[in-house]
This record gives structure tokens, C-alpha cells and sequence, in this order.
């Protein structure tokens, strides 16, 4: 098939997994063309892949240049340049709509192609129940010729949330166990935690959602029993406000803000626990890239979480804010080598329900439907 996959380029979710995705099918044989405005930044080569980049002309007049419109032409062009049978848009804004727009155009000029639609999660949860996109996001998702949803929880919150008149199928979120799984970076440990200390890591944007503040808070009580170092992936807006946090406990020599990371399977390798207090998620693919590295997770029972993270078994779950309860557990899990062991084979486990071998023929199969049922 030839499939159009349009996603946001960057570090978020919901780009990795429409770049994993892509990958995945033009393994399997699949002609796959990406329409973004930057290069995906896991996107690796291969002979399948074609890369489109949308590039969005400015003008004195616009203070806000029209990506929106840059996107839907760009989609007409790839389609028509490249004949191709599906279009698959990751995060509902402002992708399906602009898919839509494409659609429309595409049908005046007698050339027909369905789209489907994957929500993520803040495109349904925090940015598209906005009333300044609402109605244009439910439009697009019931103009959809499918739309999926990356966990239940995130199903429900979209038909609580928008008059959805559609099904819409869960696949869930899925990790590539080769490249995520436990090897050997002793090295690396060594030079991180010289004196054999736990580590701890939380991978993340940094935005208000993840409360960064809460992982220094529980780190900062797992380290008075514990020796342990802290490793702080991703940036964003509260990335200062957890610096500073870090320096007001006074325990900043333990702690590394790593910034931006390409190689997270290299650190999950030297990890001992991923620490993910978010107010929501939709699903937590960074908590099941952990997992499949054999890290177990602590992390809270919002959203899809506790569809990925199995209480007492992968990790633990505790209310959102609940810092006291999270570092408990936290050293619980990290006391003792027999339990650690016990709950790193646990998650690794778990994760390989969520193998890409087990998801991709889902969507798969739903690209046959769709194409068949056009
Ligand atoms: O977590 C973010 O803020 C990024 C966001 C995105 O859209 O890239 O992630 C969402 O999609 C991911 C992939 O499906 C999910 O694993 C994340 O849980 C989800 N984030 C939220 O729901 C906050």
C-alpha cells in the first residue's frame, strides 16, 4: 500500500510512534511518505520512505502564517504526485482537518482517498476541547474514514468530550523490543553512579502536565534512604522551575538535566526506575519504553496508565500529587536486588504485550478495510 503519514516531526509521543509506525510498515513491504515540516526525529532510512517537508511561505500580512493551508496543498501534491491509497494523520489538530481540506479538493478534481485519524491525547484532552478548536476537531474526526485511539481511556474521554458519531477502534501504543530491550551499558553506569547508586530517570516535554516538580520531590525522599542518581531527559517550559527545585533541596550534585536525547535506549538500559507523576496520559509510551528495557515504573493512575503500568507487578500507581505514596513504593521496588530483578523481569514481560509484531497487523488491517470499504 501507499500510505501518507502526517505527524508533528518532533521529541512527543505521538510523532515517535507515527515515525515508528512508518518504519514498521516500509519493513513490511509498504510504500510509506511522511508530511511534516522537519524531518521526524527518529526517522531512519530505507528504501520505502519518502520524506515531504511542508514548508510554509511567509508574508509582511501574516502574524500568523497559514501552516494549516501549507499542509492540506502539500497533501494534495504528494497524493497526486505518488498515487497514493491512504492517508493516516497522528493528532487530530490541526492534521484531520487539514486532511479533510485535502480530501475535498482532491474529489473536485475526480480523485478520491479516505483518511484516518489517530488521537493521541492532549489533541482530545487539554488543547482540543478548547472552544477555539472544538469545533473544527469534532468536525474532522467524524469526517474521518476511521479513527482509532491509543488506549480506552482515551476513547472515553473522546466521546465524554466531543459528539462523536463514529467507532472509534483502540489500538494501543507499541514498542520495538529489539532496539528497547536490557544491554549491557555498564560503562555508562559507571560513569554515572561510580559508587553502584540506584538510578532513577524521567523521560518527558517538561509541560505542566508531566509535573516535573513531583519527580525531584520523590527522588528527593527515595535519596535520604537510598543511594541514587536522578536523570532528567527532555526539556521544556518547567524544566527551569525543577532546576531550581533541585537546587532549593540542595541536592543538585545527584541529579543531571540531560536535555533533548535521540539514544533513550541507551539510558533506559542503565536505568532502575522511570518515575512518570503526570496529572494525565493518554497512554505513557515513554513508562512502556522503560518497561521493554526491563525498568519498572512508578508513575500515577491517570488516564491510560494503568492500562500499561500493572500495580504491584510492572510498578506501582498512586493518586496524582501523591509524592509520599509514589517514594514509598519507589523504595520499595529499590531495597532490595531480589525484588528490583523481580519487577524489571515483570516489566519486560508486560511490555511484550505491546510488541510492534502484535499492533502493526492491527493497523494493518484497518488500512485494508478502510480502502476496501472507499
Ligand atoms: O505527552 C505529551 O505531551 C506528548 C503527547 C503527544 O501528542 O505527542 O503525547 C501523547 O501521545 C503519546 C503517544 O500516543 C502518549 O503516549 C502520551 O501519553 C500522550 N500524552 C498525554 O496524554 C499527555
Amino acid at each position: 500500500m501507499k500510505i501518507g503519514i502526517v505527524c508533528y516531526p518532533t521529541f512527543g509521543g505521538s510523532g515517535v510512534l507515527a515515525t515508528e509506525l512508518g518504519m514498521a510498515l516500509s519493513e513490511k513491504g509498504h510504500e510509506i511518505h511522511f508530511i511534516t515540516y522537519q524531518q521526524p526525529v527518529r526517522l531512519n532510512f530505507h528504501p520505502n520512505i519518502y520524506y515531504h517537508e511542508v514548508t510554509v511561505p511567509t508574508y509582511p500580512l501574516f502574524d500568523f502564517p497559514p501552516y494549516e493551508t501549507a499542509l492540506a496543498s502539500t497533501m494534495v501534491n504528494v497524493i497526486l504526485n505518488n498515487n497514493l491509497d491512504l492517508l493516516h494523520v497522528h493528532y487530530a489538530i490541526p492534521h484531520a482537518s487539514a486532511a479533510y481540506f485535502a480530501r475535498q479538493i482532491l474529489k473536485k478534481q475526480g480523485r478520491d482517498i479516505p483518511f484516518i485519524t489517530t488521537l493521541h491525547g492532549t489533541d482530545i484532552t487539554l488543547v482540543g476541547k478548547d472552544q477555539t478548536y472544538a469545533p473544527v476537531v469534532t468536525f474532522s474526526i467524524n469526517e474521518s474514514n476511521a479513527i482509532t485511539a491509543v488506549s480506552d481511556n482515551l476513547r472515553e474521554e473522546t466521546y465524554r468530550s466531543f459528539a462523536i458519531e463514529k467507532d472509534i477502534q483502540v489500538i494501543p501504543n507499541f514498542v520495538d523490543s529489539i532496539r528497547f530491550r536490557q544491554t549491557d551499558k555498564g560503562h555508562f553506569k559507571k560513569m554515572l553512579a561510580p559508587n553502584g547508586e540506584r538510578i532513577l530517570a524521567h523521560v518527558s516535554n517538561f509541560r505542566k502536565v508531566k509535573r516535573v516538580e513531583d519527580v525531584v520531590r520523590v527522588f528527593e525522599r527515595v535519596h535520604e534512604v537510598i543511594p541514587s542518581k536522578l536523570l532528567m531527559i527532555g526539556d521544556g517550559p518547567e524544566r527551569q522551575s525543577a532546576e531550581e527545585l533541585c537546587r532549593t533541596l540542595r541536592i543538585c550534585n545527584d541529579i543531571r538535566f540531560l536535555g533533548k536525547q535521540e539514544q533513550m535506549d541507551e539510558i533506559l538500559s542503565i536505568t532502575d526506575l522511570f518515575i512518570l507523576p503526570s496529572s494525565y496520559e493518554s497512554f505513557g509510551l515513554a513508562a512502556l519504553e522503560a518497561m521493554s528495557c526491563g525498568v519498572p515504573v512508578i508513575s500515577t493512575n491517570a488516564g491510560g496508565l494503568p492500562e500499561i503500568n500493572v500495580q504491584g507487578k510492572t510498578g506501582y500507581l498512586s493518586d496524582v500529587g501523591d509524592v509520599t505514596d509514589m517514594a514509598k513504593h519507589a523504595i520499595e521496588i529499590l531495597k532490595e536486588d531480589n525484588t528490583l530483578e523481580m519487577f524489571k523481569r515483570n516489566a519486560i514481560e508486560h511490555a511484550s504485550n505491546f510488541e510492534k509484531e502484535k499492533i502493526i497487523p492491527m493497523y494493518e488491517n484497518l488500512y485494508n478495510q478502510v480502502v476496501a470499504n472507499y
